[in-house]
Parts: C-alpha cells; structure tokens; sequence
C-alpha cells in the first residue's frame, strides 16, 4: 500500500488493508465490492495500492474473485493470491449469496473483510453487522437487533480456515493473513475495524477503540483451523485473567453511537459478554462443529 489515500483521518480499515498488504507481498490481486475501500484506493492511474485492483459490483466480490482464481489457473499461474476486500454490508447482507457459494465450491482465494459495523461509505445506515443498541442513520433510535455472527457462519461452510481479527492488533492480523497464505482453498478474515465518524470519536483513538472492544471481550480474536476452534492471546489473556478484562461500559461510552444506551442496557450486555466468554472457554481446542 503505497503512502496517501483518501480515507478518513484515523481510519482502522486502512490500517488493515496496510498490514494486510504487507503480509502477502506482491503478487497479490484485489477484488473490491462497492465500499469506502473503491474511495481510498481511488482510481487509476493515482490509486493507494501497487498491485493489481479491480473495484466490482457490491453483490459480485466472490464471484469475480472466483473467476479471478480461474483464469489465474488456466494460464498455469500457481503463485499469485486473490483476495476479496469488502466491507461489512457487502459480506452480511448484499454480498453474502455470491460469498457462500464460493465458500461450499471451496474457491482458492482469501476473503477478507473489514467490518466497520456499517454502510460508512453512503453515510452511516445500519447493517447486519451493526450492533445492538447503535446509533445509525437508519437506527436513530439505536439498532433493536443483534449484529450477524459472519465468521461462525464461514466456519458453518467448513472452509479450511478462518480467523477473527482487528485493526488494533497488527501482529496478530499479519500473522495470521501468512498463515492464510499458505493454505489451499477458501480462508476467511473477519476483521473488525474501528470507524471514527461512524462511530463517532475523536480521530486520534481508532487503535484506542479497537483494543477495548478485545479487551472487554465485546470482540473476540480466535481462529478455526479444519474446525477446531482456538483463541488468540489477546482474547485467550482476558479469559484466563479477569481481573485484565475492562468493563464493556468502558468501550461504550468512548462512543457517541452508543450514547442512546441506557445503564441498565449496559448491565444486560456485560451479563452478556461474561456468560459468552464461559461458553468460549468450554469451546477452546476442540472442533466448532458436530
Ligand atoms: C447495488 C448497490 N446498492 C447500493 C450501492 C451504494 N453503496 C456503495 S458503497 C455502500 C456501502 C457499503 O457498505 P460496506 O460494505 O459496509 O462498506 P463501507 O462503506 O462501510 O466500507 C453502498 C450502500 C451500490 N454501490 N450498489
Ligand atoms: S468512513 Fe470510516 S471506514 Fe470509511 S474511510 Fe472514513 S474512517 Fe474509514
Ligand atoms: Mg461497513
């Protein structure tokens, strides 16, 4: 990723796609569904990345990335990785047919996606990504329903390997886009990636934001590898030490969408998060899935 894009001041999506890039090196292809990616990389020839990118249709990401991986093997080319950048409301909601199809064909490629928990792009309307109680456009009053679990659903496909992650964590996603390099078949990276005018904070805090939703356990780093499921240390650290685990309140309250939930809306989540980790923890090493 070359230095200057047009992003936002403080953009954890970006951030993402830069370590990202720097994991697979370059040979590397892009295939970008309609989102505020197609906005900072830009248009050719002043584009943001020095590999080939090709911005598509908001439905057709794993269909073009399908053909992409085609081609690629027609002309007997073994050592290039496609991958798919798409936002959140381009995996969860309009982009979510073309992505499963190509996940039960088990198509060479990386999915990636970098989850802002909204359509940032046209302005802040909710998704199936957008958490409950959030302020949206769409949402004034804050989101009613749950956000739409799309790694656990990838790993219900049965692909080789798929991993959660976040902007804030860059050891921890570049170590795991190598790994993802090196298998065979659909790998999938669900990458949660703090926004601020979407989730309105001061510019100056995304990585800030970013680790207290690991370190409340609002988001949980973990990967499922031939379907055994295992936590990351940042997230295995909060499980096994709760005392280091901060109170979700915390992470709320860094945030103006979040400000129509009330105290007592607060209490229920953290019940929520502390019993959701119990779960997690019976879960770790062992296959996800009967
Ligand atoms: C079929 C279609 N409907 C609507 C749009 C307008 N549109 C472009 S980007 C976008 C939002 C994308 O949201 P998301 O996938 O979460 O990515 P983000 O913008 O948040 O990065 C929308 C609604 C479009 N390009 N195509
Ligand atoms: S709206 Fe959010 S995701 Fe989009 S470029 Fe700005 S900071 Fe990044
Ligand atoms: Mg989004």
């Amino acid at each position: 990723m070359l230095p200057g894009n047009s992003a936002c001041q403080g953009c954890g999506s970006t951030l993402a796609l830069r370590w990202v890039l720097k994991a697979l090196g370059k040979k590397t292809v892009i295939v970008n569904p309609a989102s505020c990616g197609c906005v900072y990389v830009g248009l050719y020839p002043r584009t943001a990345v020095s590999v080939p990118y090709i911005q598509m249709a908001f439905a057709a990401g794993p269909a073009a990335a399908s053909g992409m991986v085609g081609g690629l093997e027609a002309q007997g080319k073994k050592d290039v990785t496609v991958i798919c950048w798409a936002g959140d409301g381009g995996t969860a909601d309009i982009g979510v047919s073309s992505l499963s199809g190509s996940a039960e064909r088990n198509t060479n490629y990386i999915y990636f996606c970098y989850d802002n928990e909204a359509y940032m792009n046209t302005g802040t309307q909710r998704s199936g990504s957008t958490p409950a109680g959030a302020w949206t456009t769409t949402t004034p009053l804050g989101k009613k329903e749950s956000k739409k679990d799309m790694a656990l659903i990838m790993a219900a496909h049965r692909v080789p390997y798929v991993a959660t992650s976040c902007s804030s964590y860059p050891a921890d996603l570049y170590g795991k886009t190598k790994k993802a390099k090196l298998i065979q078949g659909m790998r999938y990276i669900h990458i949660l990636t703090p926004c601020p005018p979407g989730w309105r904070f001061d510019t100056g805090l995304a990585v800030k934001i970013g680790r207290l939703a690991v370190q409340s356990g609002m988001w949980l780093l973990y990967e499922v590898e031939n379907g055994v499921f295992r936590l990351s240390p940042p997230s295995r650290k909060i499980l096994e030490n709760p005392e280091k685990r901060v109170p979700v309140k915390e992470y709320i309250r860094a945030q103006g969408r979040f400000r129509g939930m009330s105290e007592n809306e607060i209490t229920l989540l953290q019940e929520m998060i502390d019993s959701k980790l119990e779960k997690v923890a019976e879960l770790d090493g062992k296959p996800l899935f009967f």
